[in-house]
């Protein structure tokens, strides 16, 4: 009998340990999960020798090789540098570097291999190191996550791992217009999304309650229309040059950042900024509930169309990557034998620009332009209309996808017009199959929105956004037929101490068997 409970305990104690330790590569627990992870005897320590190596001093690689500095150095202690050298590898560093030619890997693949004496990351392109980064994170203890300096050892089990995205487009959508949020909010978001490997931040940037991005040849969107949101609080709006380093932060990161201006609906805040918007000439009152669906632009006024040239000008000439967002949605103060011609024009405005339109799916009841992309969030009869005119879909729908839905009666953050969103039902959903007649040859990727009429502050962000954003990134990053949640809840579950060790106020769902015990 003692025998047995002393065996007993042994094996616990065995089991726990290699919980806390995993001592395979294969057991490592990493989101989104990998194509490939071959384990191999032996364990590379990282210590205060090590650094981190790239062979040339591109100023990209030497930037990439920092970021990596950055996120090891406080919890080790070790002060590393980057430093540039094409000699033979010695032991303790990991090295980083550009080896185009894999095509399986893309543009945003990467190959790293562990050995007992260094770590190596190569990868096409720049992006595919920076994700590969996010695995080396991932392989070491939770703790080298912690802002202080921390007990080693540093050491991650030996082997091989390739990776490579499903989709190209693994986005979040945060809306700063209901209630606003400052530039170091959004940076937090971007440093966590980019942990996960997500690549798209999406910014709702005007509504019915605000507008958040300055116009210089329309000021008084951001003097009147920013000055509050939802509740009647003090608003605030980015000032161009607030959005610039929102844009720089978040491409040192390999994130797009896609601006939305929603039109001709959602659009009271820039309706109460500017008389002339409207189509009796009186402006609106400025508006702090959270109903939608009463606003529209003056679709008959030429200076609506001026007024949409001037915004996204100036937008688009602060924004590198290819897409501008139009908005769309819920347009049900506009005829829609004024809201078709509209989208055209807009359409128009924006491709004249040099940028590629997205909008909510309702834009499929235009006629979309070659190069439209429409992002399905509700009436898959509209999607699939995009679809029959040969546009790509962004998949977000709002059942699965919606941040901003409670996870189940108790939550108190959140709405639940299109349900309750446990973890569960987030992470099992397949955009590929989702809506018959929406193929994985149809999809750019996913999104998973955030807005945010009841989120307030970055604490009740994160209690909203994680732990259900690993699996939107996973959805997004692995194949589908890899994916099963009974298997990816035990990993997700021992994401616990990294999102502790980040300071994230997550949810800490039943349906997950957290690591750490859960003081419930
Ligand atoms: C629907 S999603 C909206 C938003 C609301 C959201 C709340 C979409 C394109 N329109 O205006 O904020 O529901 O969940």
């Amino acid at each position: 009998m003692l025998r047995s409970i002393l065996l007993f305990g042994l094996i616990t104690l065995q089991m726990f340990a290699m919980a806390m330790l995993p001592t395979e590569l294969s057991d490592s627990g990493i989101i989104p999960k990998p194509v490939s992870v071959i384990p191999a005897t032996g364990i590379f320590t990282l210590t205060e020798k090590s650094a981190i190596i790239v062979p040339d001093k591109s100023v990209e690689l030497m930037q990439i090789g920092q970021y990596l500095v950055d996120k090891l150095n406080p919890a080790t202690g070790f002060g590393m540098l980057v430093k540039s050298s094409t000699g033979a590898k010695s032991t303790g560093n990991i090295y980083l570097s550009l080896s185009p030619g894999d095509e399986q890997l893309g543009n945003e693949g990467y190959q790293l291999t562990i050995n007992s004496d260094v770590v190596s990351l190569i990868a096409n392109k720049p992006a595919g190191l920076f994700n590969g980064i996010q695995t080396i994170r991932q392989l070491f203890p939770a703790r080298i996550e912690m802002a202080s300096k921390q007990q080693g050892p540093w050491e991650i089990p030996a082997g091989t791992i390739r990776d490579y995205p499903e989709y190209s487009f693994r986005g979040v959508m945060l809306d700063v217009a209901r209630h606003f949020f400052q530039v170091n909010d959004v940076k937090r978001y971007i440093d966590l999304m980019v942990a996960y490997k997500m690549n798209v931040m999406h910014l709702h940037l005007a509504d019915d309650q605000g507008w958040r991005i300055e116009i210089k040849k329309w000021p008084k969107l951001t003097e009147i229309g920013g000055s509050t949101q939802v509740d009647g609080g003090k608003g605030g709006f980015y000032t161009q040059e607030q959005y610039t380093e929102i844009v720089k932060y978040a491409a040192e990161r390999y994130i797009m950042i896609i601006p939305e201006i929603d039109m001709p609906g959602h659009t009271n805040a820039a309706l109460a900024s500017y008389s002339e918007l409207n189509c009796n000439e009186k402006a609106t009152e400025l508006y702090t509930g959270i109903k939608v669906g009463f606003s529209t632009l003056c679709t008959g006024k030429e200076i609506t169309y001026q007024f949409i040239t001037d915004v996204f000008s100036e937008i688009a000439a602060l924004t590198p990557g290819p897409f501008l967002h139009i908005g769309g949605d819920e347009s049900h103060a506009t005829k829609i034998e004024d809201y078709i011609p509209f989208v055209n024009r807009v359409q128009e405005i924006v491709s004249g620009l040099g940028k590629q339109v997205i909008g909510w799916d309702e834009i499929a009841l235009s006629t979309l332009k070659p190069n439209t992309f429409v992002q399905f969030w509700a009436k898959a009869d509209n999607a699939l209309k995009g679809v029959k005119q040969g546009a790509k879909v962004i998949m977000s729908p709002a059942a699965n996808a919606y941040l901003d839905m409670q996870y189940d009666a108790t939550t108190k953050l959140g709405l639940h017009w299109a349900g309750y969103i446990e973890v569960d039902k987030g992470y099992n959903w397949d955009p590929a199959t989702l809506v018959p007649g929406i193929n994985k040859e149809n999809i750019l990727g996913i999104e998973a929105p955030l807005w945010s009429e009841t989120i307030t502050n970055i604490d009740e962000l994160e209690y909203m956004v994680f732990p259900r954003l690993p699996g939107y990134a996973e959805i997004g990053w692995s194949a589908s037929s890899t994916r099963n949640w009974d298997e990816y809840k035990t990993r997700l579950g021992r994401h616990d101490d990294r999102f502790k060790a980040l300071q994230i106020d997550y949810y800490p769902s039943k349906l997950v068997p957290w690591s750490v015990p859960l003081e419930r």
